[in-house]
């Protein structure tokens, strides 16, 4: 397909979507006063922070409970559109991201601040993006405010006005909302309550780390000989890509972008005795989180924190389209394998985390009684 060939398709897309979802309606009615509104908010009298994004699975420092009045924190999403190695087994990707990685970066605030994003599209980049929010509310997600062209940029700010993980995705209209979202155009926002995290009895939870999982299925076509096809352009994949999405089978899902990103010499690592937050967010397809030898001592499945947390869960389910939260305190040490228990997913297609802890061994929770031997 040659470039103008692309761009015609990726208007169409952007058709299409209109019709879908009322792009060029009257979705956004702006300065009409309302007598239901509530009085506005003197934005100049709020304090402002700026916070520098890092790429998953760390995730910016912040403090767990708000250490004052409602804030506008800045942020800045750079998008980068990039070619990704995505196993080491020839399959390559055109990604399209938010600053660089898959996912894109974490985002902290507290309920009741104020989300201030400067969203880049720099001149290198190909095509047309947004940014639609489901932490936010009015607009599509921010989505209609936020339609970027390589060489401009937008700001948009909202109020994050529930508390809970929460997915933002790219979302530029028809057809390219999903191959935009499965070229790894998506990310998570945590919105933490003012006075922290709650056991669901009020008792208040502490993590002393967290980590932002980003899970993302691809479809990289084959050719004739089952060798994964490259492409010289984002655009040049888009016809065999959206054919293959179609039948809804991923050639990879896997973990922070690659098969492998979070294994291995990339394992993540804690201590016995340490208490971690999981954030795990899937954009477009189910999930079904499980850490191998452990539990989720604390589990927001569907990652909301104005709901109690489910305790003690050996498994918890993610609909595509959200994020969660687990909270785990490690009691033994040792590698554990952190997977979406689809074992096929997991196993074949990418979708593991290794996390290897270090510690004392309790024989009192497991002890090996009489080593493999001969049967008596
Ligand atoms: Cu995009």
């Amino acid at each position: 397909m040659s470039e103008q060939e692309g761009l015609a398709l990726t208007r169409r897309g952007i058709l299409a979507g209109g019709l879908l979802l009322g792009v060029g309606g009257s979705v956004f009615v702006g300065g009409q006063a309302h007598a239901a509104q509530p009085a506005p908010v003197d934005m100049a009298r709020l304090e402002r922070v700026k916070v520098e994004l890092v790429a998953p699975p760390q995730v910016h420092a912040h403090s767990q409970r708000a250490p004052g009045g409602p804030r506008i924190v800045e942020f800045r999403l750079v998008i980068e559109e990039k070619e990704l190695a995505v196993d080491t087994a020839g399959a390559y990707i055109h990604a399209m991201t938010f600053n660089g990685s898959v996912p894109g970066p974490l985002m902290v605030v507290h309920e009741g601040d104020y989300v201030e994003l400067t969203l880049v599209n720099p001149p290198s980049n190909s095509m047309m993006h947004n940014i639609d929010f489901h932490a936010s509310t009015g607009a599509l997600g921010g989505g209609e405010l936020t339609h970027v062209q390589p060489g401009q940029q937008v700001q948009l700010r909202f109020k994050a006005d529930r508390a809970g993980v929460f997915v933002y995705h790219c979302a530029p209209g028809g057809a390219m909302i999903p191959w935009h979202v499965v070229c790894g155009m998506n990310g998570a926002i945590m919105v933490l309550p003012r006075d922290g995290l709650k056991d669901g009895e009020g008792h208040a939870l502490h993590y002393d780390k967290v980590w932002y999982i980003g899970e993302q299925d691809y479809y990289i076509p084959r050719d004739q000989d089952g060798k994964f096809k490259r492409y010289a352009t984002p655009m040049a994949s888009f016809g065999d890509m959206s054919q293959l999405m179609k039948g809804l089978v991923p050639s990879h899902v896997v973990f922070n972008g690659s098969v492998g990103a979070l294994t291995g010499k990339q394992a993540l690592t804690a201590k016995v005795g340490e208490t971690v937050l999981i954030v795990h967010s899937q954009a477009n397809r189910d999930t079904r989180p499980h850490l191998i030898g452990g539990h989720g001592d604390y589990v927001w499945a569907s990652g909301k924190f104005a709901n109690p947390p489910q305790r003690n869960l050996e498994t918890w389910f993610i609909p595509g389209g959200a994020a969660g939260a687990a909270l785990y305190t490690f009691r033994q040490p040792g590698l554990y394998t952190y997977l979406n228990h689809n074992l096929i997913e997991a196993v074949m297609l990418g979708a593991a985390a290794h996390v290897q802890v270090e510690g004392q061994w309790n024989d009192d929770l497991m002890k090996q009684v009489q080593a493999p031997g001969p049967i008596s």
